[in-house]
């Protein structure tokens, strides 16, 4: 099997943070262009024109962070990152899909209206041209606040994002956070639970592959 990677991008990342925890080791295939587009040629191969994406040897293509790493936690249990029992796995899946869309999603809304590279390109996915929305601009921000805030509380009462367990829903936050820097969003300072966790998640070996 292989990934087809954009190695610097946000939702890659999270599929790399997933296989160095898990020590696992899968060929990668960098897509992403010089022009900071996905290579035609994967385009071609794969129409839905995102990364990551997952090929097995008998041409099955999996897309989706998620979908992925499901997959992968399928055939290496250990060390379990999306839950160990029925309700640990549906809690650790809650706050990873909170994190996905209220993080990922509000940072990447922000990044892909407001960049001049990405002109054109509001989502992903698309060969269409979509263009940039100021107000999504405002909303976006918005939203980061209203994720910064909700993960706060969260931190407060946890050591992890999903209870006293890194999972895959500290993965998603940390690409979340890291991706609203991209924007020159951070954490406020008023934070303090949420900007002790990023510390500590930001430490592992895995944040920095
Ligand atoms: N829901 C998808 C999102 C994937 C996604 O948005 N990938 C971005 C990179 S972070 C991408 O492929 N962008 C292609 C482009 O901008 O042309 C997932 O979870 O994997």
């Amino acid at each position: 099997m292989k990934i087809y990677d954009w190695h610097i991008a946000p939702n890659p990342r999270r599929l790399h943070i997933y296989l160095a925890e898990k020590g696992i080791t899968i060929p990668l295939v960098e897509v992403g262009g010089e022009d900071q587009k996905l290579k035609p040629s994967y385009v071609a191969k794969y129409p839905h024109a995102m990364v990551p994406m997952l090929e097995l040897d008998d041409g099955t293509c999996i897309g989706e962070a998620m979908a992925i790493c499901r997959y992968l936690e399928e055939l290496h249990p250990d060390p379990p990152l999306m839950g160990v029992d029925a309700k640990d796995k549906a809690i650790v899946e809650m706050w990873e899909k909170r994190a996905n869309e209220e993080g990922m999603l509000a940072a990447s809304e922000l990044f892909r209206n407001t960049s001049p590279t990405f002109a054109d390109r509001g989502l992903p996915g698309s060969a269409e041209p979509i263009p940039q929305l100021p107000a999504l601009v405002v909303r976006s921000k918005a939203r980061m606040a209203r994720f910064y805030q909700k993960f706060d509380e969260q931190l407060a009462l946890n050591e992890f994002v999903a209870g006293h367990r890194y999972t895959i829903a500290d993965i998603t936050t940390l690409c979340a956070i890291d991706f609203g820097k991209w924007t020159d969003l951070d954490i406020p300072q008023e934070c303090k639970n949420l900007r002790r966790w990023y510390k500590a998640v930001s430490a592992r070996p895995s944040a920095t592959v």
